[in-house]
């Protein structure tokens, strides 16, 4: 098999990539691991920057999310049993979120490259990236045979150049090598225990909550669907927390002086996410292109992590449609440098909003009372909160 452009993973970097490449009349093949039913259920993401939205709109993958999608003006911070509304537009000179789960995004994605673009294979799975520095580098994969009988066979995808979608644990950073790069990273002491429940949300925007007992989070997934999270110690196992257990323990979090209430429904689903921060340096080695969470992991806190994807795609697309339009190979490499400066932004973010509303184990007093001043000072400085807003919506796209 022979590509412009081999795509390694169908989750929402390699799936916006293909699309984009094929607006831009530019072939390219998507590899993935996973079959079609376990891509399109996997609960991750739920809030898109308004750049993302504007990308999809652009690449016209928004017209469902359009319809079906919830826009926010904003999030409550929850503490001390207080609330604070941060208000975007205000804030930001208009800017907003959109509320639209990842499954969402990626089957709006899949049913597009299914009709109109190139192969997207899915139970294909990349075992390998060789000859990365060369003018051809190649994708060594297994996919399934077609006798249906369960054997595998091998295949090689021949490309002009390769970009590495393939999350965390994926094979396409691991081809370049250790010696020409650099890993910095961090892990946290708790992870989210996070469920989908069938209840309308509580409220109508997210609500980020601190409290002495930990962190909790409300979002949603449509006006019928709710989406919790709860901070819980590194290593917890779902089946640990019955579903009484868990209201309860959400009741008391958000809890204010107001009397809000938190509204109760059955639990359809259960799972522990960890948290960690990563960023490999460079993003690039010869012809192979890191994206997405193949090159960077950021905790959920500040709703990243899809969004940073987005921006890498679109930068790498741009770069190569530059390339063919004037030959210059200007953009391509400057792709690892201007794609970090923003997911160094990003990590920083993710970072500040995980320090300012989780609780370490072992934090001292003085370290919760820290906690409670930096809540206060966004609550009541101006520009503090527009530092929040600016952030929480996104920096524009270069
Ligand atoms: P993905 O989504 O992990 O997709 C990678 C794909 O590659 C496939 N793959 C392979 N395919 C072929 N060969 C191989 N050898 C392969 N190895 C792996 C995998 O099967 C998979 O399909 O990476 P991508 O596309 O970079 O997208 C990144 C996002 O998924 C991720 O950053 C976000 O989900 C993070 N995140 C959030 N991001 C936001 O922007 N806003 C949020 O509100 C938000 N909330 C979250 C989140 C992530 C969470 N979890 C579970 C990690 C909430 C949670 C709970
Ligand atoms: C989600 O809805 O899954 C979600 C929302 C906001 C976050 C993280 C996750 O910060």
């Amino acid at each position: 098999m022979r590509t412009t452009v081999g795509i390694i993973g169908a989750g929402p970097a390699g799936l916006l990539l293909a699309r984009l490449l094929h607006n831009a009349g530019i072939d390219s093949v998507v590899l993935e691991s996973r079959d079609r039913a376990y891509v399109e259920r996997r609960q991750r993401a739920g809030i898109l920057e308004q750049g993302t939205v504007d990308v999809l709109r652009a690449a016209g993958a928004g017209e469902r999310m359009d319809r079906e999608g919830l826009r926010h003006d904003g999030v409550e911070l929850r503490f001390d049993r207080r609330r604070h509304r941060v208000d975007f537009p205000a804030l930001t000179g208009g800017r907003s979120v959109m509320v639209y789960a990842q499954t969402e995004v990626c089957k709006d994605l899949i049913a597009l490259q299914l009709k109109e673009g190139g192969p997207l294979l899915f139970e294909a799975e990349a075992l390998a990236v060789e000859d990365a520095e060369s003018e051809r580098p190649r994708v060594r994969f297994r996919y399934a045979g077609a006798d249906g009988d369960g054997s595998r066979r091998e295949g090689v995808l021949e490309c002009d150049y390769v970009v590495g979608c393939d999350g965390y644990w994926g094979v396409a950073r691991k081809a370049v090598p250790a010696s020409l790069s650099r890993a910095f990273e961090r892990t946290y002491p708790f992870g989210w225990l996070g469920i989908l429940a069938d209840v309308p949300p509580s409220h109508d925007e997210l609500v980020y909550a601190r409290h002495d007992r930990g962190f909790a989070l409300l979002s949603m997934r449509s006006p019928s669907v709710s989406r919790l999270y709860l901070q819980v110690p590194d290593g917890t196992d779902a089946g640990e927390w019955d579903d009484e257990e868990i209201w309860a323990e959400l009741e008391r979090r958000f809890e204010t002086a107001d009397g809000w209430r938190l509204r109760r429904g059955p639990i359809t689903q259960k799972s522990v996410t960890p948290m960690r921060s990563f960023v490999h340096e460079p993003m690039r080695h010869g012809r192979l292109f890191l994206a997405g969470d193949a090159a960077h992991i950021v905790p959920p806190t500040g709703a990243k992590g899809l969004n940073l994807a987005v921006g890498d795609v679109v930068t790498f697309a741009r770069a190569l449609v530059h390339r063919r339009e004037t030959g210059s190979a200007r953009l391509l490499d400057a792709y690892s440098e201007s794609c970090l400066r923003r997911v160094w932004q990003a990590e920083r973010f993710s970072y500040d909003m995980t320090t300012l509303l989780h609780r370490a184990p072992g934090a001292t007093p003085f370290e919760d009372r820290l906690q409670l001043a930096r809540l206060e000072r966004i609550a009541s400085s101006r520009s503090a909160e527009t530092d929040l807003a600016e952030a929480y919506t996104g920096l524009p796209f270069q």
